[in-house]
């Protein structure tokens, strides 16, 4: 049993990619089942076979505890912690192949506080890889794409698992993803565009970490794909089997 656990930030892509990839594996006569871990979702573009909704119930929580909306969803992110059990017991009765978790809108309230890390690092399994989702927005701007990787590279950190950084949406924002791909792949394209920010004092702030970043591997080689074309699905498969060492192949 092999984990792939989904992160990103809120409208990342999360679930739609949970959703695509967990068909695009299932096609290939894999077993895998996925598991939603946001207690918060309105609605999810696949039926979950663990669902952690049934476990928690936000809308309870804010009557009981005369909660807002906010202060609901940091409570039942804690709660999680505590359906460890539960949500193991579940996976042990359905023994997929692999399993893909998807995580609460607010990345935060997972990635930064204790439970997410706690069942993250809780639940039994061969393998497990961490796939962190970025859309091609989010890093449109050389600041922007030294912050998203910073922001990588705190998930990453915190969870201490091998890590991929996915370009998703690329399918509705194809310029944008070339750009971003032409930095990954040519460094020094970065800082020369950081060497035009005006202000020196910034400049030497940015380009000084992100020197230090690349240089220790920070800087990630982003994977663009699409969860709606399916575009990328086979380098991340690959990737994701590379990372889970010994795995057998996923991609059939
Ligand atoms: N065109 C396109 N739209 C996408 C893609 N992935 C996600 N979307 C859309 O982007 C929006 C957000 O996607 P979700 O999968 O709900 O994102 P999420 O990260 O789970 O969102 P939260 O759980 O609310 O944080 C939805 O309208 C999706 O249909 C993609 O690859 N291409
Ligand atoms: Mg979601």
């Amino acid at each position: 049993m092999f984990y792939i656990f989904v992160l990103g930030t809120a409208g990342s892509g999360k679930s739609l990619f949970t959703s695509m990839f967990k068909q695009w594996l299932q096609e290939k006569e894999w077993n895998v089942i996925a598991i939603n871990l946001d207690p918060g979702a309105e609605y999810l573009p696949y039926t979950p076979e663990i669902d952690v909704r049934t476990m928690i119930d936000i809308h309870e929580l804010m009557d009981r505890y005369e909660l807002g909306p906010n202060g609901a969803l940091i409570l039942a992110s804690d709660l999680i912690s505590t359906k460890l059990g539960e949500i193991q017991e579940q996976v042990e009765e359905e023994r997929p192949d692999y399993i893909i978790v998807d995580t609460p809108g607010q990345m935060e309230l997972f990635a930064y506080r204790k439970s997410g890390p706690f069942i993250v690092h809780g639940l039994r399994g061969e393998g497990k890889v961490i796939v962190f989702l970025s859309d091609p927005w989010m890093l449109n701007t050389p600041e922007n794409f030294l912050s998203v990787m910073l922001l990588a590279s705190s998930v990453r950190v915190r969870f201490k698992l091998p890590f991929l950084h996915l370009l998703s949406k690329i399918d509705v924002a194809k310029e944008e993803a070339k750009k971003v791909m032409k930095w990954c792949y040519n460094p020094r394209l970065i800082e020369e565009e950081l060497m035009r920010i005006p202000d020196g004092e910034n400049y030497l702030m940015y380009t000084g970490l992100y020197r230090y970043m690349l240089k220790k591997g920070f800087i990630y080689k982003l994977i663009p794909m699409s969860s709606v074309t399916r575009y990328g699905f086979p380098d991340v498969s690959a990737a994701i089997s590379n990372l889970f060492k010994g795995g057998e192949e996923m991609a059939g």
